[in-house]
């Protein structure tokens, strides 16, 4: 299915109120990379890191080739870097196998690493567990023994629906290492929406919990994957393998259903990592679009593994000695690229935590870093903005000095949100890291690097070495300095997605053709809004199309409008985003009621709680205004551009001649 092209009207001129183009544009704060970070950095000044920008412009494939060869370990070294010729499908180190677990764990083991800590995981109730790269590494090695037994293998696709606890990892290693690739799904997600993803995905297995700790109480999971199965809707699916977290009582289905310490404990130790082909897939992970339904990114084997594994290097510039902490969900490409697989690639110690700050524990995060002598922290400016909002005397309180590198994702982040961050948690001593990707880039695209790049608040600032990202018009030419437009890239990289699970034409119209390709050259499309200053520097404003961020969590419009319209009650939704000091974008969304009934305070909480079970918590409006008819043009379509006006208490402004009736207008404003 076509999805519509980026609404003109959408131009990258209404980025979140957390970027406000009036702080970014008078921005002119500059922060020089520290000289002690500088001198013992990796990449340590910006001439090393044009040298790499220069190497990679002048020879992709060298380049690409020597970092895979000098980075993974190969099974049978690959013969061709990168096959273009039949764009958009890319075909990275063809030839070659390997293996995302050995390159996390096996490779490690060898020398003094095997007794370093690969992971250190802090449970919500205050428990703990460590394991070491030779202790991770049997931990996974007995999980995939226990899938083998189950007579899951190469190409078979598992579903995780998990909380953060160390299983989720250890399921993740596992999968790859017998090369069945995984299909994770955020824990905050729907049975409904778990549904979905197992039917679309045909899922062999699903890895869950008995439930895990949100704020303070335990939650249940595994009713939620009973749920999604109930009606036996997806028939590809045997078998349901459920750890233990929180010992509530818990409904197993016989033939189907097994404790995972029944089936994993017993299981031998050693388990060979399968070669797998340098294209194999080795995950999917769905993320939201501009039409109603998911689209389950697929990423695989060699292309992936390097990207995460070099990104990570590079821009958190790691040492043997860090302790590196990224507070994503392993639900979200965050979770998957900088908990899991970036730092376990390299030998790096990470940090997964399965709680939240709370009101009854503001100091959450702060004492995760004091307690673990964190030295890289990687979240979201969402949380960001809450910390400022409950004041640096709940930071202060924590000893924060062991940390020297920060970092952020997910949203624009607004320069006095930077500003905070740098100060209050980094003591002006931190590099502070804005780092620009996607689910679709499988890891960062455009980030400083801390020990090269001089930072601007608010700015991710330079494309990462062969990223040949820019900021141009739908026909593919660069605009010019401090001009809005489209983020775009134009080279293809090893950590891209090589298509929509199921749809590749999707693929092809959704990223490639938005902007048509010119003399058989292919330029990615993100779906961001963005300029580029004088300096070169990116300034990423937020999605031109009906995506919404909330909270740094990508939603699409269109599924939550599908959501509510699935209400009987409802006759027509359309949902907009609307700026938010805190979340980025808040959910407005403007329904009309079937049969001209008229809406109350009851009723919006019935719909709400409607869009949680059909999506997710996340996904819930936090305003819903009812309508008899919502805004159209006399073509029939909803006025969405009016309506993001209107949710965000703006005048309407431009032109509305094509609007249908315009005494609609009065009864929406917000
Ligand atoms: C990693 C992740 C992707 C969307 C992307 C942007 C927004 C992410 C930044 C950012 C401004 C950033 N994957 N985004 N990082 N916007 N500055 N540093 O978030 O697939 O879930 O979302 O997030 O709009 O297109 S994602």
């Amino acid at each position: 299915m076509a999805e519509a092209l980026p609404n003109p009207d959408a131009t990258p001129t209404a980025p979140s109120a957390s970027a406000s183009i009036e702080s970014v544009l008078h921005e002119e704060r500059r922060f020089e990379p520290p000289a002690a970070f500088a001198s013992q950095a990796r990449i340590g000044s910006i001439q090393a890191y044009r040298a790499l920008v220069a190497e990679a412009e002048a020879d992709p494939d060298a380049f690409w080739g020597a970092w895979a060869r000098q980075e993974l370990h190969w099974f049978t070294p690959f013969e061709k870097v990168l096959d273009w010729s039949d764009p958009p499908s890319a075909r990275w180190f063809e030839g070659g196998t390997t293996n995302l677990a050995y390159n996390c764990l096996d490779r490690h083991l060898e020398g003094p690493r095997a007794d370093k800590l690969a992971l250190i995981w802090e449970g919500e109730p205050g428990d703990e567990r460590r394991f070491t790269y030779r202790q991770l590494h049997a931990e996974v090695c007995k999980a995939a023994n226990a899938l083998r037994s189950l007579g899951i293998g190469k190409g078979d696709l598992v579903a995780l629906y998990m909380p953060m606890v160390p299983e989720a990892a250890i399921a993740m290693l596992a999968c790859a290492r017998i090369g069945a690739p995984h299909s994770v799904v955020f824990g905050g997600f729907s049975a409904e929406a778990l549904r979905d993803r197992l039917i679309d995905g045909d899922a062999k297995a699903v890895i869950t919990a008995d439930g895990g700790f949100r704020k303070d109480k335990a939650v249940a999971l595994k009713p939620a994957v009973d749920a999604a199965l109930a009606g036996g809707v997806c028939p590809t699916l045997k078998h349901v393998l459920v750890v233990r977290r929180t010992g509530e009582p818990t409904a197993m289905e016989a033939g189907r259903d097994l404790w995972w310490h029944d089936l994993v404990d017993s299981q031998s130790p050693e388990c060979p990592a399968e070669p797998m082909a340098s294209e194999d897939r080795l995950f999917v992970l769905y993320t939201s679009g501009s039409t109603g339904k998911p689209k389950g990114v697929v990423h695989t084997t060699a292309g992936y593994n390097l990207w995460a594994h070099l990104t990570f290097q590079w821009i958190f510039d790691i040492r043997d000695d860090d302790i590196h902490w990224c507070t994503a969900d392993v639900g979200w490409i965050t979770g998957h690229s900088y908990i899991v697989y970036g730092p376990l690639s390299n030998g790096a110690t990470t940090v997964m935590y399965e709680g939240a700050p709370r009101p009854s524990k503001p100091g959450a995060f702060w004492e995760v870093i004091e307690k673990h002598r964190c030295t890289i922290f990687y979240t979201a400016p969402t949380a960001i903005r809450a910390f400022m909002k409950g004041g640096r005397e709940v930071p202060d309180r924590s000893d924060l000095t062991s940390l020297r590198l920060l970092g952020t994702v997910g949203e624009p982040i607004n320069p006095e949100a930077w500003m905070w961050y740098r100060d209050v948690i980094g003591g002006n001593r931190c590099p502070v890291v804005d780092t620009w990707w996607q689910t679709e880039t499988g890891g960062v695209m455009i980030s400083p690097l801390p020990g090269a790049t001089a930072t601007k608040p608010g700015s991710c600032t330079l494309p990462l070495p062969g990223i040949a990202a820019d900021v141009v018009d739908l026909e593919g030419r660069s605009v010019g300095v401090d001009q809005g437009g489209y983020l775009a890239v134009r080279r293809p990289w090893p950590g891209m997605m090589r298509t929509v699970h199921g749809d590749h034409e999707r693929f092809r119209k959704s990223y490639w053709e938005h902007i048509p390709p010119i003399n058989g050259e292919y330029i990615y499309f993100a779906g961001d809004g963005a300029r580029r200053d004088a300096d070169g520097y990116f300034w990423v404003m937020g999605r031109v199309d009906d995506v919404i961020n909330v909270s740094g969590h990508r939603l699409g419009t269109m599924e939550i409008e599908s959501a509510l319209v699935s209400h009987p009650a409802v006759a027509e939704a359309a949902v907009v985003g609307r700026p938010d000091e805190l979340k980025g974008e808040a959910i407005v969304a403007f329904v009309s009621l079937e049969g001209g009934r008229s809406g109350d305070a009851a009723l919006e909480a019935e719909l709400r709680r409607h869009v949680g079970q059909e999506i997710g918590p996340i996904a819930r409006p936090d305003l819903i205004r009812f309508s008899d008819v919502l805004p159209k043009t006399r073509s029939g379509k909803i006025m969405r551009r009016l309506l993001r006006s209107l949710a965000a208490g703006q005048e309407v402004s431009g032109d509305i001649s094509t609007l249908e009736d315009r005494s609609v207008l009065d009864t929406l404003r917000v």
